[in-house]
C-alpha cells in the first residue's frame, strides 16, 4: 500500500509530466503544430545540422512496414535489389549535363580526408542514375540481358536551402530507387503504371491518404526523362499539394548518354528504354499532416507498431492484482490473434495521463480495464480517430478489436478523402482560378497544356505564399467538351489538370 506522502510525490511527478503534451493547435499554427507532433510522438529528434533529423523507432517502424509491403510486390514483378556506392566522381556525375544542371547547387561534396585535400572531390549521391548507368552499359550486351530491373533501398543527400521540414524536405532522406531497362517502349510504359499503382496502394491502403494518379506537365517532369507520372496528395490545412512518389519513363535519353546498347534477336543494334521510380520517407510526413489532430499523432492501424494500448484503471480500493491479470491476459489474447497490443503498467503515471500520452503518440485504440469492467467481464475500447467509447464483453474481445481496427483504417481514409474532395474546386476562368487559389483550394481546370502558359501562370501568381503550378493531369480524365477553353490562355483546352501551391 502506498503511503500518503508517497502518493503526494506521485501526483507532483504526474503534474510535471503533463507539460509534455501538445501546446499548439493544428488550425492556429500548422508549422509549429507539425514540429510538435513529430517530436512529441517520438518519431523525430532534431539534430544539430539543419535539415537533418533522427528517425526514431516510431518512425522507422512505419518505414519498415511500407518496405515490407513494397519490396515483395516489386520482387513479384521481377525486380531485384542491389546496392551501389554512396559516392560518385565529378566526371561521372557531370556526364549527363542537362539532367544535373538545375540540381547542381544541391549536390554535397567530400573534399577532404583528415586534414588533406582529396585529389578529386567526390559527390554524395543525390540520386543514382549516374552511379548505376555506366554499369548498365557494361552488363547489357544482347536482348537476353533484358529486361534489367534493379532497385535499391538507400539514403540520398540533397543540400536543400528552403525551409527544411522533417520527412517532407530534409537534406538526407531514405528512399527506394528503382532503375529498369527494357528492349521496347511498350514494356517500359507498362511498368511505369504498375509501379504507380503500388505507390497509390502505399498511400491509400497503408497510410490511409487519398492520392491522385497523374502525369506531370513538361515543366514539372523530370527533365532528364521522357515523361513523369506521380501520385499527388493534398494537405487541406495549408492548401498545398504534395508530390507523394514518382514513376518516370526515361525514354532513351540516358541510354544515349551512357551508351546502353544491345543487339536484338535479328542481330541489329538497339538502345534500351529506361524507367526510374522512387518513394521516400516523405510518405510518413504526409501521413502525419493529413491525419494528425490537436491531441497529436493519429496512426492508421496498418502502420501502427502498437495498435492497441491496454491501460489498467485501478481506482481506490480496487483489486489491483486482478486488474493487472486481466490486462495481461487481454494483451496475450490479442497478440495471439496477431493484433499488436501492449500494456502500460507504469505505476507513477495516472490513467488519465496515460490516455493523453498514448493519444499523442497516435495509438489507434486504447483498452481501459477497471474494477467495474472486471465485475462485468468486459473491457472498454476507446478509438483514437473518433474518441468513441464502447464496452465489449471479454468473450468478444478479439473479434471486436479486429473489426474496430479495420473500421479506423477505413474511417481515416474516408475522412481524409472527404476533406480533400471538399477542397477541390473546378474553375474555368482566370478570376475563378485566383479566387480558388486564395481560398487554398485544390484547383481543377481545363488547360491548353503549353509550357509557356504554365510559366506565365507561375509568374502571375508569384507572391508571399509561393506560385501556383500544375500538380498533375489525372490519368482518369473527364471529357473535354466541345468549345472548352484553357482557364489561363483562352486557347482550346487539351487536358483537365490539377493546380495549386505545393510543397
Ligand atoms: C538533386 C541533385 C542532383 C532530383 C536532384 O525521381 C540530381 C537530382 O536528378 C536529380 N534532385 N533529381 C531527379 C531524380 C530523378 C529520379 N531518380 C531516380 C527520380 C526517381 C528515382
Amino acid at each position: 500500500m502506498a503511503t500518503k506522502s508517497s502518493n503526494a510525490a506521485k501526483k507532483k511527478e504526474v503534474k510535471k509530466e503533463t507539460k509534455l503534451g501538445m501546446t499548439v493547435k493544428k488550425d492556429d499554427n500548422f508549422g509549429e503544430w507539425y514540429s510538435e507532433v513529430v517530436v512529441h510522438s517520438e518519431m523525430i529528434e532534431y539534430y544539430d545540422i539543419s535539415g537533418c533529423y533522427i528517425l526514431r523507432p516510431q518512425a522507422m517502424s512505419i518505414w519498415e512496414t511500407l518496405q515490407a509491403f513494397f519490396d515483395p510486390e516489386i520482387k513479384k514483378m521481377g525486380i531485384k535489389n542491389a546496392y551501389f556506392p554512396l559516392f560518385v566522381t565529378e566526371n561521372v556525375l557531370q556526364k549527363e549535363k542537362d539532367h544535373i544542371e538545375g540540381f547542381a547547387p544541391e549536390v554535397a561534396w567530400v573534399t577532404k580526408s583528415g586534414k588533406s585535400d582529396l585529389e578529386v572531390p567526390i559527390a554524395i549521391r543525390p540520386t543514382s542514375e549516374t552511379v548505376m548507368y555506366p554499369y548498365f552499359a557494361k552488363w547489357i550486351r544482347g536482348h537476353r540481358d533484358l529486361p534489367l530491373k534493379l532497385n535499391q533501398w538507400c539514403n540520398v543527400v540533397r543540400w536543400e536551402f528552403s525551409n527544411p521540414t522533417p520527412f517532407i524536405r530534409s537534406r538526407e532522406f531514405l528512399w527506394q530507387e528503382g532503375h529498369t531497362a527494357f528492349a521496347t517502349k511498350e514494356e517500359a510504359d507498362q511498368e511505369v503504371l504498375e509501379i504507380l499503382e503500388l505507390y497509390r496502394r502505399v498511400y491509400e491502403e497503408y497510410l490511409a491518404v487519398p492520392v491522385i494518379k497523374g502525369r506531370k506537365s513538361e515543366l514539372e517532369k523530370f527533365a532528364g526523362g521522357l515523361y513523369t507520372t506521380s501520385v499527388e496528395a493534398f494537405i487541406p490545412h495549408t492548401g498545398r499539394g504534395i508530390q507523394g512518389a514518382t514513376s518516370h519513363c526515361l525514354g532513351q535519353n540516358f541510354a544515349k548518354m551512357f551508351q546502353i546498347n544491345f543487339e536484338d534477336d535479328k542481330g541489329e543494334k538497339g538502345m534500351v528504354w529506361q524507367n526510374s521510380w522512387a518513394y521516400s520517407s516523405r510518405t510518413i510526413g504526409v501521413m502525419v499532416m493529413v491525419h494528425g489532430d490537436d491531441k497529436g499523432l493519429v496512426l492508421p492501424p496498418k502502420v501502427a507498431s502498437v495498435q492497441v494500448m491496454v491501460i489498467p484503471v485501478p481506482y481506490k480500493d480496487a483489486d489491483t492484482t486482478a486488474i493487472k491479470a486481466a490486462c495481461e491476459s487481454t494483451v496475450k489474447e490479442l497478440n495471439t490473434a496477431a493484433v499488436r497490443a501492449d500494456l502500460d503498467t507504469r505505476e507513477n503515471y495516472s490513467p488519465g495521463w496515460k490516455y493523453s500520452h498514448w493519444e499523442m503518440k497516435g495509438i489507434p485504440l486504447r483498452i481501459e480495464i477497471g474494477p467495474r469492467d472486471l465485475e462485468k467481464s468486459q473491457v472498454r475500447l476507446v478509438r483514437r480517430d473518433t474518441g468513441a467509447k464502447v464496452d465489449v464483453p471479454m468473450t468478444e474481445l478479439v473479434e471486436k478489436v479486429q473489426n474496430i481496427l479495420l473500421s479506423i483504417q477505413e474511417n481515416l481514409f474516408n475522412t481524409a478523402k472527404e476533406k480533400r474532395d471538399a477542397c477541390i474546386e473546378k474553375v474555368h476562368t482566370w478570376d475563378e482560378f485566383t479566387t480558388a487559389l486564395n481560398n487554398k483550394k485544390l484547383i481543377f481546370a481545363p488547360w491548353c497544356d503549353e509550357k509557356e502558359v504554365e510559366e506565365d501562370v507561375k509568374a502571375r501568381t508569384k507572391g508571399d505564399h509561393g506560385a501556383a503550378k500544375t500538380l498533375c493531369s489525372p490519368l482518369d480524365q473527364p471529357e473535354i467538351t466541345e468549345g472548352t477553353v484553357c482557364f489561363a490562355s483562352g486557347k482550346p483546352a487539351k487536358k483537365w489538370t490539377y493546380w495549386g501551391r505545393s510543397y
